[in-house]
């Protein structure tokens, strides 16, 4: 069987993200949406709320499954016998740090890389634009599932966060 992970914080979930996931998903029997735990940073979402989201966003397609994750990725990778990691990558400026992790992390466990050009609808997006753009008030509908839309809007309306 073919696996490979898409990793990342998904903080929450954009169209670009969800657009490589599926693109991973017509090329690989198995994909792993694996969910950083960051125990220093905390998120708007809490992980349980990604990947309940991530969940409902992605059951469309079968192959698709949401964990979490601490600690490497190549870790992660090891236990599940996930021999390819699958990014996006949006533009030059996403280079340099993605080669230095896909080289580091071919040199720790010889797990392979796979890079996957955006969508260039999607070539701006980042889960942090997102929310600042929101934060203010901003229309993101085009940039986000329905489900994660309805989620973001309820969290910034949130008095205490
Ligand atoms: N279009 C296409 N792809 C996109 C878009 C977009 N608009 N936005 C994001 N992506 C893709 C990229 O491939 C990105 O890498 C991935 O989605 C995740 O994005 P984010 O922003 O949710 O997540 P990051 O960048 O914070 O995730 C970083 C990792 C969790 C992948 C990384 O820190 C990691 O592997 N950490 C584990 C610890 C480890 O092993 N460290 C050593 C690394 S060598």
């Amino acid at each position: 069987m073919r696996r490979a992970v898409c990793p990342g914080s998904f903080d929450p979930i954009t169209n670009g993200h969800l657009d490589i996931i599926a693109r991973a998903s017509r090329l690989y029997d198995a994909v792993y949406v694996a969910v950083m735990i960051n125990k220093s940073k905390q998120g708007l979402f809490t992980v349980e709320e990604r990947i309940s989201l991530i969940e409902d966003v992605t059951q469309q397609y079968d192959n698709v499954r949401v964990e979490a994750f601490h600690g490497l990725l190549v870790d992660f990778c090891r236990e599940r016998e996930i021999p390819a990691i699958v990014k996006g990558l949006r533009a030059v400026s996403d280079f340099d740090y993605e080669l230095q992790m896909a080289q580091m992390n071919n040199g720790l466990s010889g797990v392979e890389t796979l890079f996957v050009p955006t969508n260039p609808t999607y070539s701006f997006l980042s889960s942090s634009l997102v929310k600042e753009v929101a934060a203010w008030g901003g229309d993101v509908s085009h940039l986000l599932p329905p489900p994660v839309l309805a989620a973001l809007t309820q969290r910034l309306a949130r008095p205490d966060r």
